[in-house]
């Protein structure tokens, strides 16, 4: 199954340098995997002569897409996204731009034969135990070049960040990646209890993978509209340095303080209780962080006193109309990030309660809103501004089974 992936990536690569643009576009997703994934797409084609223009984006929003492939004659690469729109991706391109596709979610084929969704999930890899986008983009770059064989580290840098382990480790193509790193003396693995803890080398001393992936995820989210991806970037080539430490330190004190003034006005009555969900919006109140810290924030008080643990968490936040480096876009869109109490947890786990995943894309259709990551206990979708409310009313109908 592997062979036919990276048959599939050979075939690829040939297009690739057949193709008569020597710049290329790469997109990609801002936690450590999709900042992994970025990181060894730049370094690889660089090497190949390519000029690169990297974008690092929060989802691939239709928006943007619309935007870029308004673009034709170009060679344009998505990396930890995706995957499951390449059809979608297919009607944007119409055969206009050499696109590829590295990610390792759920996958759908694409209908274009200039799109080329090179997602392990369609060779029978699984994307949430296997292989991480980032170890994709790894076979991808090694593929292409067997110099790339250097950025190994960074492939288990990313897998390490999805944190999908079976018993504590890594296991196929990522574990491989991670052997080969060690084989280079970039990383060392020490046993546990309880599996397997991830080192990098370095000058100073064995870096903790996990910690270093923490790391990542805070410059690409809390940082994403402050060139925070871009620190991510460097810290993947080049290591740690003052600067990226300066700069997570600052972001970790925004945090606080953002997240603390928002709990002030739940505290004060901003939450919105409705029979089996809980909501407030925080408007642009997060920015200068990225909307995944809606999320986060949703995660951070989910388990206190602030919050009714029997029903769905649900808040809203308007999406900047900007896409760092890639200029002004007009959204006029929110999102919604949903999650759940302990409590709740358990009730869902046991069938009692229903899914996020089930209520919660069902409801957004409704609106004509975009759904792409919607799981049992955590999921996310946007719709346009205005209509958070009805949303929530939609919610609740399926909730009482009214719909
Ligand atoms: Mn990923």
């Amino acid at each position: 199954m592997l062979n036919y992936l990276i048959d599939a990536m050979q075939h690829s690569i040939r297009e690739v340098r057949q193709w008569p643009d020597k710049t290329v576009q790469v997109f990609h997703h801002n936690d450590a995997d999709g900042l992994t994934s970025g990181t060894i797409l730049t370094r690889a084609f660089e090497r190949e002569g390519f000029q690169v223009r990297r974008f690092c984006l929060e989802k691939p929003y239709p928006a943007v897409l619309k935007k870029i492939f308004e673009q034709e004659g170009k060679l344009l690469v998505f990396a930890d996204f995706a995957g499951r729109i390449a059809p979608l991706l297919s009607d944007l391109n119409r055969g206009r731009n050499l696109t590829l596709i590295l990610d390792h979610h759920v996958a759908e084929p694409s209908t274009d034969p200039m799109v080329h969704n090179l997602d392990p999930d369609l060779f029978g890899l699984k994307g949430d135990r296997d292989i991480s986008a980032s170890t994709t983009c790894y076979l991808f770059a090694r593929t292409m070049d067997s110099v790339n064989r250097d950025l190994a580290y960074a492939a288990a840098i990313g897998a390490v960040g999805d944190g999908f382990f079976v018993d504590g480790e890594l296991v196929s193509q990522n574990r491989e990646v991670t052997l080969e790193a060690v084989q280079q003396g970039r990383m060392e693995i020490r046993k546990h209890e309880k599996g397997e803890q991830y080192f990098l080398t370095s000058p100073k001393g064995l870096v903790p993978v996990l910690e270093l992936s923490d790391y990542l995820d805070l410059l690409g989210g809390a940082g994403y509209y402050q060139k925070g991806p871009d620190t991510a970037v460097k810290v993947c080539l080049e290591g740690v340095s003052p600067e990226s430490d300066r700069m997570v330190e600052e972001l970790k004190a925004v945090r606080t303080r953002i997240f603390d003034e928002e709990v002030a006005r739940l505290r004060a009555g901003e939450l919105k209780q409705e029979s089996h969900i809980q909501w407030f919006h925080v408007q642009k109140r997060l920015f200068p962080m990225g909307v995944k810290m809606i999320g986060a924030f949703c995660d951070a008080i989910k388990d206190t006193d602030l919050i009714d643990p029997k029903k769905y968490l649900a808040g809203f936040q308007v999406i900047p109309d900007e896409i760092p480096g890639f200029g002004a876009i007009t959204f006029n869109e929110v999102k919604i990030s949903m999650r759940v109490s302990p409590y709740m947890e358990e009730e869902i786990r046991a069938g009692r309660a229903m899914g996020l995943n089930i209520f919660l894309p069902e409801a957004t259709s409704k609106l004509g809103g975009f759904s792409d990551a919607c799981h049992t206990l955590t999921a996310a979708t946007t719709v346009a501004i205005g209509k958070e409310e009805k949303l929530i009313d939609e919610m609740e109908k399926i909730l009482q089974g009214e719909s």
